[in-house]
């Protein structure tokens, strides 16, 4: 295996990736108009018909589809084929309400693996390499994204799943695992454990590690590439889409290749919805060319970042994004599980607490922590210790239920958390996550 993983499409010309996508596009909205009565629902409403979209320049004419569209179809209302015709699910870490639950036909798994697998080759992954994927495997798509693609590669996997830092060193070591894929605060981690146990960054066999689901700065590059002696890349995707692999980082880290024959980028401005020119900022819109089972077209993903076309020293010709530089929705992202505040605040609502609280979100030894302060109404106050602290552990054991996290919780006395004259302050984010 060279340098790519499927070379014709990786650095097919724009002229060829164009009418790729012009074909694609015809082909998608057609299909989802014939089965998705949610979405032509939403395209009679803005007086589109497939007949108006004839290429991708036509593509602004569609709507957009949203989390909430998301979840007023949940669950089986985008679906773009038969259910008998899907073979998985997968979905995201939020609950009831936010929950994202996405469908996929077995060409829907191939083609999300094949895009995993060009993340791992541009990372330098052959036949050769050892791969130990220690995302979370079930639900979250991480684990069985990169499990595929390493398969897909023919690297020997490791489907390690995330947690027991012991046993994925033990492995690690004993096999000597050539690639780690993972969450890069749990990558920091690992590194400052194998530290702490005195290993040097040239006694494990590690050569790259493909990391993501969460912010990252290039410190935090650096400083994981300083611990374990490899070359750390990039990795994007999210659920709606399929998973990881959506983009990718290649040897000049210098943004994302997206796999634009089957995920289609538009950057808008969040405020008016009007396409921006590469280049600008603004919020990141996926349309899928090719899922089966979950063909979400025009999907904000909330997400703000730059599209940049600029020739690209590894020979792919996909549009690079940037990193993530912050989002245009107050998702909170810990310890790579989405977080919204809402859901903090329906717990509280939920077990007689007033909804004055603010949530502490830092970075501790590379790895989040999350504090909610609680404000306790005056006739629950109480200064018996023990009684609180019971309540506390109460509320913390309902909000691990919500949100498969568990913060610390801290309930505080009547009137201490400050009021806000405009919008409250609901998180102070204390992570330096964008550079
Ligand atoms: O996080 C999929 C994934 C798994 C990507 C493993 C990479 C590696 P969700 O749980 O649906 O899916 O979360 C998607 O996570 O909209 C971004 O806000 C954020 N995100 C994902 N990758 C990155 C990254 C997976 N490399 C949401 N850098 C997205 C920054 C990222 N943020």
């Amino acid at each position: 295996m060279g340098r790519y993983y499927q070379p014709e499409i990786e650095t097919a010309s724009r002229e060829k990736l164009t009418e790729i996508q012009n074909e694609k596009i015809v082909k998608q909205v057609k299909h989802v108009w014939d089965n998705v009565p949610y979405y032509r629902n939403l395209m009679e409403q803005k007086g589109v018909t497939p007949d108006d979209i004839k290429g991708i320049a036509d593509l602004h004419k569609l709507p957009f589809l949203t989390k909430a569209d998301l979840r007023d179809a949940y669950p089986y209302g985008l679906l773009g084929t038969d259910l008998k015709n899907c073979v998985r699910i997968q979905s995201t870490s939020g609950t009831t309400g936010k929950r994202v639950v996405a469908f996929y036909t077995q060409k829907d798994i191939d083609l999300w693996e094949e895009c995993c697998a060009r993340a791992i080759v541009a990372a330098g992954g052959t036949e050769e390499d050892v791969c130990q994927v220690c995302y979370g495997y079930g639900l979250f798509t991480g684990g069985p994204g990169l499990n595929g693609g390493s398969h897909k590669v023919g690297c020997l996997t490791l489907p390690m799943s995330s947690g027991n830092t012991e046993r994925q060193i033990q492995f690690m070591m004993d096999l000597g695992s050539t690639i780690i894929c993972c969450t890069p605060s749990y990558a920091a981690y690992i590194g400052e454990t194998l530290r702490d146990m005195g290993y040097k960054p040239e006694d494990n066999k590690l050569k790259a590690g493909i990391f993501g689901a969460e912010p990252w700065t290039e410190e935090m590059r650096h400083e994981i590439e300083k611990l374990l002696g490899i070359k750390a890349y990039d990795i994007y995707g999210l659920t709606e889409t399929t998973g990881p692999g959506v983009s990718f980082e290649c040897e000049e880290q210098t943004g994302m290749h997206i796999n634009e024959d089957h995920f289609y980028p538009e950057i808008i401005n969040p405020e008016t919805g009007e396409v921006l020119p590469d280049g600008e900022l603004g919020e990141l819109v996926f349309t899928s060319l090719d899922k089966e089972g979950f063909p979400l077209l025009r999907y904000r993903t909330r997400d703000l970042c730059v599209l940049s076309k600029k020739k690209c020293s590894c020979g792919r010709t996909h549009v690079k994004m940037s990193k993530p530089k912050g989002r245009s929705d107050d998702m909170l992202i810990i310890r790579g599980v989405n977080v919204f505040p809402s859901q903090i605040e329906a717990v509280l609502l939920n077990e007689g607490y007033s909804p004055n609280y603010q949530i502490i979100v830092d970075r501790v030894n590379n790895s989040d922590t999350m504090d909610i302060n609680v404000e306790l109404a005056p006739e629950l106050f109480s200064d018996i210790v023990s009684e609180n602290v019971k309540r506390e552990k109460s509320l913390e054991s309902a909000m691990r239920t919500m949100l498969g996290i568990g913060p610390k919780v801290h309930l505080v006395a009547p009137n201490t958390i400050v009021r806000s004259e405009g919008k409250a302050v609901r998180v102070i984010d204390k992570r330096k996550l964008i550079d």
